[in-house]
């Protein structure tokens, strides 16, 4: 009988078409040949590599599951498979896709005028035009009902004033997809880049997604025309639903980290020699591996089946929550845990696991904290609301 892929133990790769397959590939040989030789150095020195924006988008990544609009309407679990590659890569370069695609064109497309999504789609499907989301405020991103940011309707227009923090791209875009509160309750806007009183401002000195732009927005006195508000964008389960469709992404992408650092691990373990054998011939070392495998193939499967479920159109947000929280909580630990195996070597720039650990911070942290998952499941199971 054939011997197992250390990479693929449970053969998943089976579950998937050969047009599931084939995007994974080209994703997979990008990651290779043009992320993975450039990525360290961009973490190193707290730099977005930019320059790989034309060709993300060559390849068709931008909001690559919306229909239409000049996007290349794949199907959900492709979406997946593309972000778990990117995030093979590193978690910096899936969030700008995850933002770009799932927290800005998703929004454009399910809640924007016909005019915004000609204006935006394709230009953001062809990287020309980039977006980020603001959600999260400094006095608190966990409860994002009590937003402090107010837009005010001033005749044709609305007056925008408040503040986000942590905006993933937001010195990057164009175009921001903006929450407030009106005197109807939460509304979205278009707010465009160059709008006299909206700035932003980058924050340094992170120790994770370093790769990746994180800014602060701010808005004083922003007159916006109302042909910029997302007319379908009401209440908060709008930013809401567009945080299942990053969430459903991240679930898979974070399995792309786990991977890189368990191959790293693996690798190390096999010509690592001490005390007279290979690291890999040591009954611990045999079990961290065999645990990073079994950790990695359950949260693969969890990911293809939500996949699945949400390609169907069955897919529940608390569903979301119990993949995210379960697979990011599951990379941070196998990416510690790699670190940890390649003693120290593994704490340099040259090994792959402290920088995803790193990111893997961020990760568990935005789109939802992990406790806020676990009360999220917590609340459908129970039909309590514990926050
Ligand atoms: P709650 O009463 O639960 O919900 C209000 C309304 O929204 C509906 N809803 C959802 N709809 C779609 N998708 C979801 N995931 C939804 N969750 C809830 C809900 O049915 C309700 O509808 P209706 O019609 O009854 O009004 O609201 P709550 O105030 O109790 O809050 C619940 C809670 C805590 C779960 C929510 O506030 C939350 O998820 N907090 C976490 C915030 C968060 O994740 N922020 C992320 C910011 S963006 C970001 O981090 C980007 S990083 C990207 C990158 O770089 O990759
Ligand atoms: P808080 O909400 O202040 O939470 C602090 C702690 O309290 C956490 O441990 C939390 O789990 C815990 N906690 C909160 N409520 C409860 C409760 N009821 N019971 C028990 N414990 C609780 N936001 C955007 O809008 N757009 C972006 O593009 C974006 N990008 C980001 C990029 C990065 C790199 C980072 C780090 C964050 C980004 N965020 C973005 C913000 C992110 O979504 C928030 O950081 C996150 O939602 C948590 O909010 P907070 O940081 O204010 O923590």
């Amino acid at each position: 009988m054939q011997g197992l892929d250390p990479s693929d133990l449970f053969r998943v790769r089976e579950l998937l078409s050969d047009d599931e397959r084939q995007v994974q590939e080209t994703v997979a040989r990008f990651v290779d040949e043009r992320v993975l030789p450039i990525i360290g150095e961009a973490f190193e020195h707290d730099r977005f590599p930019r320059e790989l924006i034309p060709e993300i988008a060559s390849l068709g990544l931008l909001g690559c599951n919306i229909q239409g609009y000049d996007c290349a309407g794949l199907n959900n679990v492709c979406y997946g498979l593309v972000c778990q590659e990117l995030e093979r890569g590193d978690s910096g370069l899936r969030s700008f896709v995850s933002v770009q695609g799932s927290l800005c064109m998703h929004p454009i497309a399910s809640m924007g005028s016909e005019e915004q999504k000609r204006r935006w789609l394709p230009a953001m499907a062809r990287g020309e035009k980039l977006g980020c989301f603001g959600l999260t405020e400094p006095d608190g991103g966990s409860d994002p009902g009590n937003m402090k940011t107010i837009a005010k309707r001033d005749g044709g227009d609305w007056i925008i004033n408040g503040a986000k923090m942590w905006i993933t791209n937001g010195d990057l875009a164009d175009l921001a997809i903006v929450w407030t509160m009106t005197d109807d309750g939460i509304r979205g806007f278009i707010v465009e880049k160059g709008m006299p009183g909206f700035t932003t401002r980058e924050i340094k000195r992170k120790f994770s997604l370093r790769a990746s732009v994180t800014s602060e927005l701010f808005f004083e006195n922003v007159r916006v025309p109302d042909a910029n508000r997302l007319p379908r964008g009401e209440g908060l389960g709008a930013p809401l639903s567009c945080l299942t469709q990053a969430r459903y992404g991240i679930s898979w992408g974070v399995v792309g980290s786990a991977i890189a650092c368990y191959r790293e691990a693996l690798a190390y373990a096999k010509q690592r020699v001490l005390f007279g054998r290979p690291l890999s011939h040591t009954q611990t070392i045999q079990r961290r591996l065999a645990d990073m495998s079994r950790r990695i193939t359950t949260a693969q499967l969890l990911a293809l089946q939500l996949g699945r479920l949400k390609d169907a159109g069955n897919m529940h947000h608390a569903q979301v929550s119990m993949a995210k929280w379960n697979n990011c909580r599951m990379a941070l630990d196998v990416a510690r845990d790699a670190r940890d195996l390649l003693g120290a070597a593994g704490i340099t720039v040259e090994c792959c696991p402290i920088r995803h650990m790193l990111n893997l911070e961020s990760v568990i942290t935005y789109e939802g904290t992990e406790t806020i998952h676990e009360l999220i499941v917590g609340r459908e199971l129970t039909g309590v609301a514990a926050f």
